[in-house]
């Protein structure tokens, strides 16, 4: 006992030496240095606090985004609850909720709760959709896979009400694509094909190949009409070769799901890999 006490009392006639000597230092030194240092130490201590507040300010939104009907809101019930509020009616005003993924409810107090924003489809409400992207950590983007046929022999034999529902849906993820606040940001990209429960529903890779295809189109006969000088808008792809998802500056990737059946695994995949806990 007595020998850990002259221990401590050493080490404490040590550290007030070495208290001294820095003392003595320091006075040795002309005010300028001192001033200098201080001026450090202020520097790197407000930079580690702005740090910290960053860090602690990283998002935790993802946006549901898609047409009318791909299943957004049955979705977004699904994450939170894990059921499907059979019945949903059309949206007018976004779902904001912010919870624990249902998929994780038992690891409360270890992961991140998620904010989840459903936007609805709807073209006169689409304008939300840049309310919310400048805060959102990653974009669902839903597509209905039995609804998808855009074949341009099946395009030809549609009413001309189905084919304008076909033009505003590449339009809708265009638009997205080229969006400065997704760009710039990199915001990463899920597209979800949903509804795969049924058979008839379209595969990811079809779905997939087909939206670069249109999305090529779109491109070429965009930038004839825009210059690409519209500030807020980014030229998509790499110019002179066909259009892929892989040439975007953010992540774009594709997945398959069945909101009404609760087969969201790849989806919760995708939000936990951008909210990190
Ligand atoms: N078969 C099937 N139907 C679905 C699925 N997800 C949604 N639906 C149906 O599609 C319709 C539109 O869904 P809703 O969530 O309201 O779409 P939203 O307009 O994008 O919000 C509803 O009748 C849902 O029951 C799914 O994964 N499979
Ligand atoms: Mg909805």
């Amino acid at each position: 006992m007595t020998s850990k006490l002259k221990e401590m009392d050493q080490l404490m006639r040590e550290a007030e030496n070495w208290a001294k000597q820095a003392e003595q230092w320091v006075r040795q030194q002309p005010l300028e240095n001192v001033y200098v240092a201080i001026a450090i130490v202020i520097f790197t201590s407000v930079f580690l606090i702005l740090f910290r507040c960053f860090k602690h300010s990283k998002s935790n939104t993802i946006v549901l985004a898609g047409l009318s009907g791909s299943g957004k809101t049955t979705l977004f019930y699904q994450l939170r609850d894990g059921s499907s509020h059979l019945g949903t009616v059309t949206s007018m005003e976004p779902n904001i909720d912010t919870f624990l993924l249902n998929s994780e409810a038992q690891k409360k107090g270890k992961v991140k709760p998620v904010r989840v924003v459903d936007v609805p489809g709807h073209s006169r409400l689409r304008p939300k959709l840049d309310e919310f992207l400048p805060q959102a950590a990653g974009l669902v983007f839903v597509v209905d896979a039995l609804d998808f046929l855009p074949n341009s022999r099946a395009t030809a034999e549609l009413s001309t009400m189905n084919c304008g529902r076909q033009k505003e849906f590449f339009l809708y993820l265009y638009d997205i694509l080229i969006k400065a606040s997704v760009v710039r940001k990199k915001i990463p990209i899920v597209i979800v094909c949903n509804k795969t429960d049924k058979v008839t529903a379209h595969s990811k890779e079809f779905i997939r190949k087909q939206l670069e295809k249109e999305i090529d189109k779109l491109r070429t006969s965009r930038t004839a009409i825009s210059t690409a000088d519209i500030s807020d808008e980014y030229a998509l792809g790499v110019p002179g070769e066909p259009f892929t998802f892989t040439q975007c500056h953010n992540k774009v990737t594709v997945a398959e799901a069945s909101s009404l059946t609760g087969e969201t695994s790849q989806i919760e995949q995708f939000i936990r890999e951008n909210v990190k806990s």
